[in-house]
Order: C-alpha cells, then structure tokens, then sequence
C-alpha cells in the first residue's frame, strides 16, 4: 500500500527555568545573585530526506517532541539549548495545520519547515536584582513550546503524467522511455500506485510518473485511478495514452472521452495542463491504419498525436523528444521555491487583556501577556508574587482592576489561577 496521507502532533521542547543562586566566594560572605537562565526549548522541524518515497513511517509514530531546554546553573550559566527534532518526509510533501490554515510545500531535498518553535527559556534571579532588591530569590520558568496537529500529504512531483485508461500500455510506455521497470501485464488494474522513471536528455532530467488506470466514476472505487490524480496537479505535461487496438473491443473514441471526463471531474487544473496523445501498440494494427488514427486524431483534438509501439520501440524517440519540448522549462522562481513563511505561532499571543468582575470581591484578568507572567511565575514564593505585581501595575493591570472596583485583597484569577492581590 501507498501511504499518501499522515497526522502528526508536535511540540517543541520547554524552555528550561532561571535559578535562584548567589556567589559564594572564600572571603565574601553575601555575593550578588548569579543565577543563570534556562536555554529555549528544541524546534521541530520538518525536514525533506530524499531516500524516502512515502509517509509510511507515520504508521508506526505519530507524536514528536523535541527536548526541553536546560535549566539554569549558579555562576551565571545558561541551560543548553538542545538540537531540533527533525523530522523526515518524502520531497512532495505538503505540510498542513488545519487549524491556523499555516501550510508548507516541501519540495526540495533538504528543504526544511520549522512548525513547533521551543519554548523561552526562564531568566535566572540576577535578571531580578534591583536597587531595592538585591537578593531575589525568584527566578521565571520556562515556557512551554509550541504543540499543533498537522496532516502531511504527499504529492508526487512529477513533470508529465502518463493518464489513460486500464491495460492502455501506460506502464510499458514508461518503461520504454525510463529505467524505471513497473510491473506490466496484460489485465487491467495492474499498476495500483503511481511509479516515477527519469527521462534523460544531456542537458535536462524530467519525471515521468505512471498513473494507475482512470475509470469512468473511478472516484468510487477506492484506491484506484482517480485517486492519485491529486497526485499529477503539479504535472505541467500530461501524455494521454489511448489504447488503437483494445482487447475488449471497446471504442477509442469513447475510450478517449471517458478518460479527458474524468480529468475535468477531479478539477484542480488537471483538464487545462497541455497534452501529447499517443496511441500505443502501433505494432498490433496495419501501418496504413496507424497513419489514418493519427491523422483522424489530430484533426480531431487540435493535439500532437504520436503513434507508439513498446514492443517494437516505433515512436518512443518521437515521444521522448515531444516530452521535452512540451514541458516548459522551469522559471527561476519555480526552480527556487522557499517554504511558505512561517507565521509565528503563540498561544494566547498578544499584548491586550480584559478584566472582568466575576463576584463580589472577585476579578478575571485574560490576555496572553499576563497569562504568560504567571506562567513565568510561581507565586506560592511571596517575592515572586510581589514581582507579579509589579508588572501587572506596569502594564495597566491594577489600574483597570480599579476601574473596575477592586479593592486590595480581592481575589483575582489569571490563567486560571486565583490569588488574593494585595499590592503595595
Ligand atoms: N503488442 C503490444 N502490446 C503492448 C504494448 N504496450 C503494452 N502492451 C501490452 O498491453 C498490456 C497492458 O500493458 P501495461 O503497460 O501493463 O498497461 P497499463 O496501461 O500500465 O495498464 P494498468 O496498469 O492496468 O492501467 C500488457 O500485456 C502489455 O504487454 C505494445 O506497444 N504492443
Ligand atoms: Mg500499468
């Protein structure tokens, strides 16, 4: 089976915490504070491995977390910062987070999107150290680091795309044109997942991908055809592979028709990619005939139309060089498409609040900055308290508490958190 789809949850690692520590020298009996800070918790990043083909591995895991960061030492050192996590997907991969709508097209090997950021880290006591404060015995915690849902896809990034319908001769065509060596067989359905070859020309290489067989409303039958269709949106040729002489006896008019429906069906642009009509096994129908089905269909589809015979290679060059030309070259920028930006990520971000009374002598304070300080905080140690409200007074807290009837000693919840506010 062809793994085309995942869902993975990452997070980055925490931010390790501050400490509280002061220096002990021989002779010097009460030193300054010199706690260090916590390091920022590992990214995850997602990272483009070329060696793999599709997103099976995501069978076996789908949770990744990065290492938390290092907490801080006396003496002023800083907590390590550990490597990121990466993690590995197939080139073609298109990264999603449902949620934010933040999505990373993953091209290129070595191309890498940064999709859970670590946490800061904590700033150890010394940060704290004031005039009137010379010993703090407080430090901040770290924070936590990013965490989302996100589905990866894979698409498969192939330059042209052999559509037709089953037991058309798309596989030996392929296999006429490339290296690649699918499996080829006179039934239909044989090929069950899309198979890339490379056609090389001195100066240029181009990915030819077989596509398993269209059916009328192949939409129904699961995992066939119209399926990994989604996978030739990025095709810029497509190569229609019409069977001359078909076992079944059915007609190649209709057979044509029914193929170029369900293309227009799946949508995404497909119907409007430029094509090459080729009609294969040439060798099982009289020259002559050959020659007026390429005239007829040329005449009747506006398209370059070239006869082809896997079994005795007529036409294969004519195909090659047709490929060639009819994929155009890729402009500079396609060539060097950078990820999507990455938007910045943080619960609760932001620099507004709201205060709200909840009861009598009982306050709410929401925002993504407060709520950030009390998770920086643990106010059980009454110095950080105290620090608390500091800044909730720098930042406008009390005054609009005030404006809102609090009074020293009411109760106020932050992040859930409730607590009696008794600033000085
Ligand atoms: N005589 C002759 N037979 C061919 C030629 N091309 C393909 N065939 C035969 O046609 C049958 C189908 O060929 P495939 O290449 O497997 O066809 P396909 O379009 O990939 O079929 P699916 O994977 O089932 O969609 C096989 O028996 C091939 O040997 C050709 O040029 N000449
Ligand atoms: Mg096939």
């Amino acid at each position: 089976m062809f793994h085309d789809r995942a869902k993975i949850y990452v997070q980055g690692g925490a931010g390790g915490s501050g400490v509280v520590s002061f220096r002990r020298e021989a002779h010097v009996p009460k030193g300054g504070p010199d706690g260090g800070d916590g390091g920022r918790g590992g990214d995850v990043a997602i990272v483009v491995d070329q060696s793999l083909r599709d997103l099976a591995s995501f069978r076996r895991g789908s949770h990744f977390k990065a290492t938390r960061g290092g907490h801080g030492q006396g003496a002023n050192k800083h907590g390590a910062t550990p490597a990121r996590l990466e993690v590995k997907v197939p080139p073609g991969t298109v990264v999603v987070d449902p949620e934010l709508g933040d999505r990373w097209d993953l091209t290129e090997p070595g191309q890498h999107a940064v999709v859970a950021r670590g946490g800061s880290g904590g700033r150890g006591n010394r940060h704290f150290a004031t005039a009137t404060r010379q010993t703090p015995r407080f430090a901040e915690k770290g924070l936590p680091g990013e965490e989302r849902w996100l589905t990866l896809e894979l698409k498969l990034r192939a330059d042209a795309g052999l559509v037709g319908l089953p037991n058309a001769g798309k596989s030996s065509l392929l296999a006429s044109l490339t290296r690649a060596r699918p499996k080829v067989a006179d039934y239909p359905f044989t090929t069950l997942e899309p198979v890339l070859g490379t056609l090389e020309r001195d100066d240029r290489q181009l990915v030819l991908a077989d596509i398993p067989g269209l059916i009328e409303g192949a939409s129904a039958g699961a995992g066939l055809g119209h399926e990994f269709l989604a996978h030739v949106e990025r095709c810029r040729l497509l190569v229609h592979v019409l069977d001359l002489a078909p076992l079944d006896g059915s007609d190649p008019v209709a057979n044509h028709a029914t193929v170029e429906a369900e293309l227009r069906e799946h949508g995404h642009g497909l119907a409007g990619l430029p094509r090459i009509l080729t009609l294969s096994k040439a060798d099982l129908v009289p020259p002559e005939q050959v020659e007026k089905a390429a005239r007829e269909w040329r005449e009747r589809t506006g398209l370059r139309v070239i006869a082809t015979s896997a079994a005795t290679g007529a036409g294969i060059p004519d195909l090659r060089d047709a490929i060639f030309e009819r994929v155009p070259e890729e402009t500079a920028d396609a060539a060097g498409e950078q990820p999507a930006t990455h938007r910045v990520y943080r619960p609760g971000a932001g620099d507004s609040f709201s205060v709200e009374r909840v009861g009598p002598g009982a306050f709410r304070v929401e925002g993504g900055r407060i709520d950030r300080l009390m998770a920086r905080h643990d106010i059980e140690n009454s110095e950080s308290l105290r620090y608390v409200e500091e800044r909730l007074r720098a930042l406008g807290v009390i005054r609009a508490l005030e404006a809102a009837g609090f009074e020293p000693g009411d109760d106020v919840e932050i992040a859930g958190v409730v607590f009696e506010l008794d600033p000085g």
